[in-house]
């Protein structure tokens, strides 16, 4: 294994997958060129058992070399390719990472408020939600509108997922799980204006991602 940067990157995707978006964002913030073999995850390839130890996407394939977790996707990705996107500074670094993490719980919880079927189900699921964007907004230093201040960092490529997906949400059920006029609305203004996000997901995203949930009778988008 060497550390240069002439690798060939290969990502194993769903197409509706928050954590393979988070992925595609660090890779075009980056310029890395990679290819994508999209997956259905209901009905996998063989293989993928092979390659994938848990079974999820995303997985980036170095070489011969097999990664998975996004997180460590993400920081193999900032060690490797330029620009650096994570803070310099240690202290910040381990705090923007401590939050990356809670970050995937609310992709966990979101995911979940999507699978609510019904009135009762959904309320305290968006409820989470909300009380966990407020956790965040509070994590939040400097001036915005980024989670550190002006400038796009790592945490960024891992939180824009979810503000596409409550974008798309909102259309359908005005969840006001944050008002436009806060440090969450203008950051996921900033993240949602940003190419490397427009350009992260397929072009059928939004049908897919709405279509998947109303197979399960998401009461969000009823
Ligand atoms: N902690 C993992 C979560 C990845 C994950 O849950 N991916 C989902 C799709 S969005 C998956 O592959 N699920 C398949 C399964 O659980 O069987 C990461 O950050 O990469």
């Amino acid at each position: 294994m060497s550390d240069n940067t002439q690798h060939s990157i290969e990502l194993i995707s769903f197409k509706i997958c928050p954590f393979v978006q988070r992925s595609v964002i660090a890779l075009k913030e980056k310029g890395v060129d990679f290819d994508v073999t999209y997956i259905d995850l209901s009905d996998p390839p063989a293989w993928f058992s092979e390659v994938s130890p848990l079974g999820k996407v995303p997985v980036l394939k170095v070489d011969d070399t097999v990664l998975f977790e996004s997180a460590v996707i993400s920081e193999f990705l900032d060690e490797v390719y330029p620009p650096q996107l994570h803070p310099a500074s240690p202290l910040e670094k381990a705090h923007h990472r401590a939050w990356v993490e809670f970050g995937s719980d609310l992709i966990g919880t979101q995911f979940q408020m999507m699978m609510a079927d019904n009135a009762d189900d959904f309320a305290p699921r968006r409820d989470a939600l909300e009380e966990g964007l407020s956790r965040l907004q509070g994590a939040m230093t400097g001036a915005g509108p980024f989670f550190g201040g002006a400038e796009l960092a790592l945490i960024d490529t891992a939180m824009a997922p979810i503000f596409m997906r409550l974008a798309i949400i909102n259309q359908h059920r005005d969840l006001g799980v944050f008002s436009a006029d806060s440090a969450l609305g203008r950051w996921s203004d900033a993240l949602l204006a940003r190419d490397s996000v427009q350009s992260s997901v397929v072009p059928e995203f939004e049908a897919l991602f709405v279509n998947f949930f109303r197979a399960k009778n998401s009461y969000a988008l009823s």
